[in-house]
Parts: structure tokens; sequence; C-alpha cells
């Protein structure tokens, strides 16, 4: 985040006047907010609370007295100094989250990633292990499914965005980041959407749902995956609504449209069997991607989802960091999405691990759940920690490799 010298004298004059005139300035009271974009409450805390960044968005008061004002406070302080002087986000920034040292998400982020993170929802996180263990362990949550098309507009133009905005406030109470999860995809579509024939309509549609739902999280998501899924196991486009009634094409205008709606977002192109280098899915997705980029479509990261068979099955664990390398070449940066290991063998989930760490473009990896009672393939018990919410031993094996 750059501020200029004189901007930073205007925000601490201003920081130092409200800190000597306290009778005028209402203070926030212990553990309430106290900063964060958008936040337009006090931004000092009562006697003995000093305000600490948790991350862009949100500042808390907590017991004791800070070093310097929260970032997020210098932050507002620029909103409420100079209306011209916009407050830069910084969806970029490392998670923060309040963790030890040797939590999977700091010793991830000690390896210069941004963030070790997990699926979630309000489903998932009403259950308490769940939410102890997300806040413990994880620096970023995807929502599994409260942001998807059918969660959000499940009828033309009416949106809702109740399980979203649960997660995100979530994420921004204990320093997370979040990956928005997805825009444009074949599944979860709902039918309104997928009986559409006409070319403008369908353009119409697909527009206003970015923007609507982009719109209204809007500087609070770190990276997008506006368009999932788009190959089919052959390498080729596959053909979904969008492509049957608008060709190709439908990429770059899904692209352009999540580029203007919240520019500061990263823009992914997710997809899943992304496990080999030489599989045709994975060569036609990177042929594409590179295409793409090369024809000016803003995409800035590669999602590949690996959801991963046992070692020597179909999608193998073992050619992970090949196909990973490669499908990462295509476009600025790269991350897992969606990890999950049948059978989550400790030697198999490092190696995978280690693929990411290795690959310097690789920004982080998100695991597809927690508990494996709560997997979508829980029959495989493919997560890091098991049904009855303990770690397994591939977290530890995890851990023990990246201190
Ligand atoms: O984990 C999700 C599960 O709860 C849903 O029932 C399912 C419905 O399609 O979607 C799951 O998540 C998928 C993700 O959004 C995209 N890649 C495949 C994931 C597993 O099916």
């Amino acid at each position: 985040m750059y501020i200029s010298t004189a901007t930073l004298s205007s925000i601490v004059l201003a920081a130092s006047l409200a800190s000597a005139t306290p009778g005028h300035v209402k203070r926030a009271d212990a553990y309430a907010q106290c900063g964060g974009q958008g936040f337009t409450g006090a931004s000092t805390c009562v006697a003995g609370y000093h305000c600490a960044e948790s991350n862009a968005w949100y500042s808390q008061c907590l017991p004791g007295s800070g070093s310097a004002p929260a970032a997020s406070s210098i932050a507002a302080a620029v909103q409420t100094t100079s209306a011209a002087t916009k407050a830069p986000v910084s969806t970029s920034n490392k998670a923060s989250a309040a963790q030890p040292s040797d939590s999977l998400n700091k010793l991830f982020q000690a390896k210069g990633k941004k963030y070790f993170g997990t699926a979630a929802d309000q489903g998932t996180l009403s259950n308490a292990q769940t939410a102890a263990i997300v806040k413990a362990d994880f620096g970023q949550v995807t929502p599994e499914n409260s942001m998807k098309w059918d969660a959000t507009e499940s009828s033309n133009g009416n949106f809702n965005f109740n399980g979203g905005d649960y997660l995100v406030n979530f994420a921004s109470q204990n320093g997370q980041l979040v990956r928005g999860h997805t825009l444009v995809w074949y599944s979860q579509l709902p039918q309104w959407v997928q009986q559409i024939t006409d070319k403008t309509q369908l353009t119409n549609v697909m527009k206003n749902h970015i923007n609507k739902v982009m719109g209204h999280f809007k500087g609070k998501i770190y990276a997008w995956d506006v368009v999932n899924e788009a190959f089919n196991e052959d390498g080729t486009l596959r053909q979904n609504v969008f492509m049957k009634v608008l060709g190709e094409d439908y990429i770059r205008i899904a692209f352009e449209t999540a580029r203007a709606a919240d520019p500061n977002a990263k823009l992914y192109i997710n997809d899943y069997n992304l496990d080999s280098a030489s599989y045709s899915k994975t060569t036609g997705f990177i042929a594409h991607v590179k295409k793409w980029r090369a024809a000016g479509i803003p995409i800035d990261g590669v999602g590949s989802q690996t959801h991963l068979g046992k070692s020597g099955s179909f999608n193998n664990p073992d050619n992970v960091p090949a196909a990973f390398k490669a499908v990462c070449a295509a476009a600025p940066e790269c991350a897992m999405t969606e990890l999950d290991l049948a059978g989550a063998d400790s030697g198999s989930y490092v190696k995978v691990v280690n693929a990411c760490v290795q690959t310097s473009n690789c920004v982080g990896i998100t695991e597809w759940g927690v508990s494996d009672s709560q997997s979508w393939r829980k029959s495989d018990s493919p997560l890091l920690f098991d049904s009855n919410f303990q770690k397994k031993a591939a977290y530890t094996a995890i851990v023990n490799a990246l201190k």
C-alpha cells in the first residue's frame, strides 16, 4: 500500500488531534470494531485498549497499548481526512490471522505463501469444533456453496447474499482472506439461466450477475473463480449454456466484466482433473489460458482444484508436482483451490503441499473442508481432520515438513 508523505503527515496529525481531544471523540468499546475499509465509526478505543488490525477490513479494540495506529485505522483516517483520497484496498496482503506460529497457515506463510485455507460456510461453521479449527489453522476461506449462482440469484434479478455475508464477516473477524467461488459455472446454475437461448439476453444476464455479486462483495475478496469447470476431459470447451449460446467469447465477456466490477480482485479460471501433465484436459486447459491471455483477456490466475485419488490411481498425487508446475506457467499466479486426497496419505499430502511451496507463483492452498464428516466425498476420508475433528497424521506430516 502506498501512502505519500504529505498524506501520511495529515493522517498522523488527524490521529494526534483525535487523541488530544478525547472529549470530542467517541471511543470504541472493548472488543468493538475500530477500523477497516469502509468503517466510519470510532477509530480509537476506550482506556486500556488499543486498536489492532486484523486485516484491511477489520480492526478490533484489544486489551493493552498498541504501538502504532493500525493500518486500517490509517485507511479510515485517509477516507475521513480527504474525501478526494481513496483508501487503497490491500487485498493482496497476506492473511493476518492471530494464530500460533506453528499453525498450518502461519507455517505456510513463512514459506512465502499468502494463505493455507479451507472451504467453509455458515452450515459447517455452525459446528463449534469446525469454527475453532478454521480460526486456529486456516488463513483463508472459500464459500463452499453460498456464492454460487443458485444461492445468490435463484430467480432473475433477485439476489441473496446472506450466506456469503456470513462467511465474509467470519473471515474479516478472523483476519482471513476470501476466495470468491464462483461466478460462471454450468453446475448449480438455475434453470432460468440454463433455458436462455438468446445471445443478447444471456450476455446481459451474465454481466448483471457478475456485476451484482462482485459489486456486493467489492474490496473484500482476494480472488474470484470467475469461470469454473469450462473444460471437457479431452481439453475442448464444455458445451454449457454459455458456450452454446455465446461461443468461446463468453470467456472474454466474463473476465472483462469481472475486471471492471472489482479491479482489485485477482481473476481466476478454475478446473479439476489437471493433475497429470500429459492428460488431455491439462494440456487443453493450459493452451487455452495462454491463448486467451495473449489475446488480452484479463486472467490473473489459474486454479487447480486438486481433488486427488490415492497414489497410483487416477488423479495420482505423485503426478501433481509436474502437472501443477505446467498449469502455473499459464498465468501470473496460481493456487490449489479445492484440495482433498482419498485416504489422506501423509506422504502424498506432503508431496502435494510441497508442489505449491516449490512453485514460485503459487499463492496458496485451499483444503476443501475441515472434517471428513462434512466432506462432499466423505467415504474417501480425504481431509486433514477426521470425523471426530481430530488432526490426522497427514496434518502433522505437513506441519513437520513446513517447519
Ligand atoms: O463441496 C460442494 C458440495 O457441498 C456441493 O453439494 C457440490 C454441488 O455441486 O459442490 C461442491 O463443491 C464443488 C465445487 O464448487 C466445484 N468443484 C467441485 C466441488 C466438489 O463437488
